[in-house]
């Protein structure tokens, strides 16, 4: 048996989650086009005959703002720690840059092997995806040209591996391209080790967190500017029938958004999430959600303490 934990690294909204998502062949992690939809450690756990995999999807390196942020960042660098591997995504639609620098300059000091993954290739020139093959390429190398490098466990099963980073990855998250080859070269770098999680558990969320994501995310999709960044989703009740959550922001104004005209948002993110809900729970259930404002819960330890961060 093969088994172990894989950290997922890269800039917001390179598809981290989506491709967590991808190679544990369900929905683990919401996503979204709004930078920090990420706000907590998933385990996404894909298990095979031989094999159990657990990626870890994180938050994105961040200057801590307020005590989430804060929070969000520890979560980070403890999840580093105890690694085996470490995923890096990047973006081949984007500019490879300093963002991309900065956290390469972490994940090849960690002394595992790395295996970069070069997202959204789809409906991309061929020309266009070598180019950034060659950029990506380029990151393990530091600023003198020189491999930027990486000190290695020596009892690592990836030990004599030479090169500055393990192996590059052209994927699509999205439509599944190069995702089987992904995933067996992530297994291929698991040490021999015991099932962390049982053989049919896809993610350490429970189910109330998961259903509480759901909800954020379509929350997420529906609005814009700052309104996504004070969103946060409390569960009040869950059983086979009802579920029962709040909508929590800061302002009156915002509350007004996610509300909005005759409550027409907060019944779209209801109906987009009801689905989702029923189908991870199992059964039908009324879905009731309130939208409340909580000033400043970003900066509540309690608070905090309460939505489970
Ligand atoms: N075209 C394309 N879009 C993608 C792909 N993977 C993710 N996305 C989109 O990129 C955005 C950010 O995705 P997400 O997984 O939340 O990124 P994260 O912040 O790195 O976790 C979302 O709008 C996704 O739908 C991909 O392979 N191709
Ligand atoms: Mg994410």
């Amino acid at each position: 048996m093969k088994s172990g934990f894989v950290a997922v690294a890269g800039r917001p909204n390179v598809g981290k989650s989506t491709l967590v998502n991808a190679l544990c062949g369900g929905k683990v992690a919401i996503v979204s086009d709004k930078p920090q939809t990420t706000r907590r450690r998933i385990f996404g756990i894909e298990n095979g005959d031989d094999h159990q995999l657990v990626l870890a999807d994180l938050p994105g390196f961040q200057r801590p703002l307020d005590a989430l942020t804060e929070r969000m960042q520890h979560t980070v660098d403890a999840a580093f720690e105890e690694v085996d591997a470490v995923l890096f995504v990047l973006s081949a639609r984007e500019r490879i840059g300093a963002g991309d620098r900065f956290i390469a300059s972490r994940v090849f000091a960690l002394g595992v092997p790395v295996v970069i993954a070069l997202n959204k290739v789809d409906r991309l020139k061929a020309s266009h995806i070598a180019e950034q093959v060659t950029a990506a390429a380029r990151l393990a190398a530091g600023p003198d040209g020189r491999a930027a490098g990486p000190r290695f466990k020596a009892d690592h099963p990836a030990a004599d591996w030479l090169g500055t980073f393990h192996a590059l990855h052209p994927v699509s998250a999205k439509t599944g391209d190069g995702v089987e080859e992904l995933r067996a070269e992530l297994v291929g770098l698991l040490p021999e080790g015991p099932l962390y999680f049982p053989a049919e558990q896809r993610t350490d969320l429970s189910v109330g967190t998961q259903v509480s994501e759901l909800i954020r995310e379509k929350a997420l999709w529906l609005t814009r500017d700052e309104v996504p960044h004070a969103i946060s989703v409390e569960l009040e009740e869950i059983d086979d029938k009802v579920v029962r959550a709040a909508i929590l922001v800061e302002t009156e104004s915002q509350k007004q958004i996610v509300v909005g005209k005759g409550g027409a948002v907060v019944k779209e993110i209801g109906t987009r999430a009801r689905p989702e809900i029923e189908a991870l729970l199992g059964n039908q259930v009324f879905l009731e959600l309130k939208v409340k404002v909580r000033p400043h819960w970003r900066r509540d330890d309690a608070m905090l303490e309460r939505l489970g961060f």
